[in-house]
């Protein structure tokens, strides 16, 4: 989910400190998208040797430790590999040993770095364990460079290439990896699927070509695997000869390979972006790119080409990867991250949702007397937004609660009791002294948190990592999606044995599964909502009113307005108009009505004519095309239609955006509003 950066020089003589500081500098400029530790693989001063520096926290940590050590810094080094990266812990801890490169064995023949989530690990990992091999990190990542080494081990004349190749046809999940070895010096081999890599190619002189073309080996691949992929490798071989050159005139070369094209403008703007399945060789200075398969993952036929692109962009431009914001980063990446949330948990086919970190404990929850989710801020929202459907599926009774108030109130806790603390950072302090406080009485402790390592991750029972990647903007936008993401999948793995619910289950299993499609639909509307901003930006105030599981959404969207625009919003339980809130309404008064169609909406379309009567104008946010709805309104957002307790993770994010584009206009620092921090680590 986080970094990679490596460098190769070939022919094209460096010293060992000119290479390190191409490396720290590479991951330096993938700082923004977050990590909690870093690390480093380079050749030592023995021949065939290779060093490994990791530490965890900041890179410059990782700086000061490869300044500290002994290697000898002005050795030139003619051609060589160097691989590096800052990891995002998804499976074990932040700490040295989960950081990566990840080794094959002690004489680290094989290096990797990975950004991603292997679905299939523990499969891999068992198998490998029965061949001897034993693991040192819990990170799922390590199996890969494992798996390559027992496949070299099995097939000692297999190329680099296809040992990678190989091992990654066994692999599941979301990867994107760049593979280092001493067996194999001066080469490099790179493979994605579904998390980004960029090549960036350095040469004195111009490039002799603007593409280079991609191999394919399937066709001379039969059924079984090993020595059908060795056929296939010799057949390449020969074919090998004919590789397009990119450079022919002179072979001094560098190459650069990263997780986003900031870490290489600064050496190139000669760029191949890999597509997934592709799998990249440097082997003497040349490029090539191989495929198994001419179907894209998207079912289109392959070009049998990747351009070489010329990035026209500057350095300040791609930081945040195009983006002005953290924050505006963070809302487009909710395809992905809702995906990374289900990712090997959720299996669309049979219908089977397993949260690993909740498996052993099922039989203690379905017993409990009650759920209590308890939460501050975003995330308490989240516990809203879900509340109901938990209701549902559980059939228990469900609480929520904010942290501090229940602190204050000194709620009755009981040993029968299971309290959900749900936290993006796992560091909020007053989630953590509920947490405390109920762990002392005896309930049963699950964390909900998108920080593995962190307090609530350690001193919860058990839980789930939502794994939305980092987050920075301070306020929540993709952490809310996937805690919701999250919570639906408690509920479908509480009720997979009811045959009652199996419908509503089934029916919530489909709308998961074109989440990601549905969100990247939402994100079209961002052109509508800017120019909404401008309606709305010197306004005073913004409600937003609904009822239901929309409910929350008015607490979120209303949340986020005064985060990040401090303008005053309220989110406004449209059942409680009569009781006060009408009061506010007049032709002046800023609405935003959430009229999608569910149980409530009749009630909601009340409270519509409650607040037009009025002489209020509200911004409608409906279904597409249901023109019942968007009568009477002043302007009108329209949304695709999911599953009712789905509805919430859609209708957020034109709220987000509308927050957004706000306080743009106002001219306010949407990462760092005032007077607020990420992680609120004091009560
Ligand atoms: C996990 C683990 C993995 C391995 C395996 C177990 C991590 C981060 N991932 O991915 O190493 O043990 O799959 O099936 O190590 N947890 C808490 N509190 C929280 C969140 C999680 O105690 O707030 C626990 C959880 O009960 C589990 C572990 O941490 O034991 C990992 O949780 P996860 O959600 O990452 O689990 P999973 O299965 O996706
Ligand atoms: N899943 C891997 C790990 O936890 C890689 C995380 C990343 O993308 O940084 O080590
Ligand atoms: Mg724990």
């Amino acid at each position: 989910m986080c970094g990679i950066f490596a460098y190769l020089n070939y022919l094209s003589p460096a010293t060992r400190e000119a290479v390190l500081k191409i490396l720290i500098n590479g991951l330096k400029r993938l700082e923004y998208r977050g990590y909690d530790s870093a690390g480093v693989g380079v050749d030592g001063d023995e021949p065939k040797s290779v060093v490994v520096f990791r530490e965890k926290g900041k890179v410059a940590n990782l700086e000061e430790e490869v300044q500290r050590c002994t290697l000898n810094m002005a050795k030139q080094l003619e051609t060589h590999v160097g691989i590096a990266h800052t990891r995002w812990a998804t499976h074990g801890p932040p700490c040295r040993v989960n950081a990566h490169p990840q080794r094959s064995d002690e004489a680290n023949t094989f290096l990797l770095v990975h950004n991603g989530i292997i679905t299939n690990y523990k499969d891999i990992k068992e198998l490998l364990t029965a061949r001897g091999f034993t693991f040192e990190s819990e990170t799922d990542t390590e199996v890969i460079v494992k798996l390559i080494k027992h496949l070299s081990d099995t097939y000692p004349d297999m190329g680099f290439r296809e040992l990678v190749e190989t091992a990654v046809q066994q692999i599941e999940g979301a990867f994107a990896t760049v593979v280092k070895s001493s067996k194999f010096p001066g080469e490099v081999v790179a493979t994605r699927r579904g998390s980004p890599l960029v090549i960036g190619i350095k040469s004195s002189t111009r490039l002799t070509t603007d593409h280079i073309p991609i191999f394919f080996s399937k066709e001379s691949r039969g059924q079984s695997y090993y020595p059908a992929a060795m056929e296939g490798s010799r057949m390449l071989v020969g074919r090998e000869n004919s590789t397009t050159e990119l450079h022919s005139l002179e072979p001094q070369i560098e190459y650069f390979l990263a997780s986003d094209a900031s870490a290489i403008i600064e050496h190139t703007n000669q760029v191949i972006y890999l597509e997934d399945d592709d799998v990249a060789c440097i082997h003497e200075g040349r490029l090539s790119i191989h495929r198994l398969s001419r179907v894209m993952n998207d079912g289109s036929s392959d070009s049998g080409i990747r351009e070489v692109h010329t990035l026209r962009l500057q350095l300040q431009q791609i930081m945040k990867g195009n983006f002005a914001y953290f924050m505006l980063k963070e809302i487009y990446e909710q395809p992905e991250s809702v995906m990374n949330t289900m990712r090997g948990r959720l299996r669309f086919d049979s219908q089977e949702v397993i949260l690993g970190g909740l498996k052993s404990h099922m039989t203690e929850i379905k017993r409990c007397r009650r759920l209590m989710l308890i939460a501050c801020g975003t995330s308490y929202h989240s516990a809203v937004a879900t509340r109901q459907l938990l209701e549902e599926l559980t059939e228990l009774p469900v609480v929520v609660e904010l942290a501090s108030d229940f602190l204050d109130r000194q709620t009755p806790v009981f040993r029968d009791d299971v309290g959900f603390f749900i936290s993006q950072s796992g560091e909020t302090a007053d989630t953590i002294l509920a947490l405390r406080y109920c762990k002392a009485r005896g309930a049963l402790i699950v964390g909900i948190t998108n920080t593995v390592g962190s307090s609530i991750s350690r001193e919860s029972h058990c839980g789930v990592h939502i794994n939305a990647g980092p987050e920075i903007g301070v306020a929540s936008t993709k952490a809310y999606t996937s805690q919701i993401v999250a919570l639906v999948m408690f509920g479908l793995m509480m009720s997979d044995d009811r045959i009652s619910v199996q419908p509503r289950r089934h029916a919530i299993i489909k709308a998961l599964e074109v989440l990601p499609e549905q969100i990247k639909d939402v994100l079209t509307l961002d052109s509508q909502i800017q120019e909404l901003a401008k309606d709305l930006h010197q306004k005073r105030s913004l409600l937003v009113m609904g009822r239901g599981y929309n409910f929350a959404t008015c607490l979120e969207g209303a949340l986020k307005i005064k985060e990040l625009t401090y303008m005053h919003s309220e989110g406004i339980m449209a059942g409680e108009l009569k009781h006060g809130p009408l009061a506010l309404i007049d032709e002046h008064m800023p609405v935003v009505m959430i009229l999608t169609r569910d149980r409530v909406f009749p009630k909601c379309m009340n409270a519509m004519h409650e607040v037009t009567a009025r002489g209020g104008q509200p911004i409608v946010m409906c279904h597409r095309g249901d023109t019942e709805a968007a009568a009477g309104s002043k302007s009108c957002i329209e949304v695709p239609k999911t599953v009712d307790c789905m509805q919430v993770l859609l209708n957020i994010i034109p709220l987000q955006l509308l927050s957004y584009h706000i306080a743009v206009l106002r001219g306010y620092d949407v990462d760092c509003p005032r007077n607020l921090a990420k992680s609120v680590t004091v009560e």
